[in-house]
């Protein structure tokens, strides 16, 4: 009796857990070809790199017991957004509001959530774009619209996240006072080093455009 009763469950939990799995393949796909279209276009793609993630058990678990919500597959799938993750990296602050502005134009795609911890970091310092978004799956028994998170964030903010994650798990989630402030001060310099690299990209692209007008005058001429 006991197989009995295990085996629908597994059952459950596998496509539960399959459904993101397939919405991630979704939306690698979509960005994907926005990559090559904007590489085609604008002779410029603004992907460095894209991770994608399915949370595993233990941590949605984790989560479940964090937030204090019960084990119901329904009220996780409606409760924690972050089950299927998306990273993007890119190179230009600017770059990160393009993508999420072309992902966001796909007419099967709704957002559920957005937090723009760019423009208003956590208190650690941490930034990135997230995004929450519905995708739809197509399953055996019908249309699934199933949550991803989308993180977009340029590489020196993901340099910064990374380092602080693998920090936030070596002191077990209390980085010591004098630790945690010179986080915030990386968290400044990326910042800082961010909005420099996006006014260098705007100066270059200024003196492309008068060369190119240049150009042009010398070939009327
Ligand atoms: P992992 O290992 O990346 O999966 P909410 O559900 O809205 O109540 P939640 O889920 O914390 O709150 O949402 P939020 O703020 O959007 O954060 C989700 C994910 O963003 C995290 O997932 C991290 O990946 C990243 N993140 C958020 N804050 C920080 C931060 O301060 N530092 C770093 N390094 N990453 C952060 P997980 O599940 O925490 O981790």
């Amino acid at each position: 009796t006991q197989l009995k009763e295990i085996k629908p469950l597994k059952t459950e939990l596998s496509k539960f857990m399959m459904c993101y799995k397939f919405a991630l393949k979704e939306i690698e796909t979509k960005i994907n070809q926005l990559e090559q279209e904007l590489e085609y276009v604008n002779e410029y793609n603004p992907v460095k790199q894209v991770v994608t993630r399915v949370k595993s058990p233990q941590s949605i678990l984790r989560k479940v017991n964090s937030k204090g919500i019960p084990f119901s597959l329904d009220v996780i799938r409606e409760e924690i957004h972050d089950i299927a993750g998306v990273r993007i990296t890119c190179l230009f602050t600017d770059d990160i509001y393009e993508i999420s502005r072309k992902l966001l134009m796909q007419k099967d795609i709704k957002v559920v959530d957005y937090k723009n911890y760019i423009k208003y970091p956590k208190q650690n310092g941490y930034r990135s774009l997230h995004l929450i978004i519905q995708v739809p799956v197509l399953m055996s028994d019908g249309i699934e619209y199933v949550n991803v998170e989308v993180q977009i964030r340029t590489v020196a903010m993901d340099y910064w996240a990374s380092l602080e994650h693998k920090l936030y798990n070596k002191y077990n989630k209390e980085i010591p006072f004098h630790i945690a402030l010179e986080l915030r001060e990386a968290a400044h310099s990326a910042a800082v080093l961010d909005e420099k690299m996006e006014r260098l990209r705007l100066e270059m692209e200024e003196s492309d455009e008068i060369s190119g007008t240049e150009a042009d005058l010398l070939e009327l001429w």
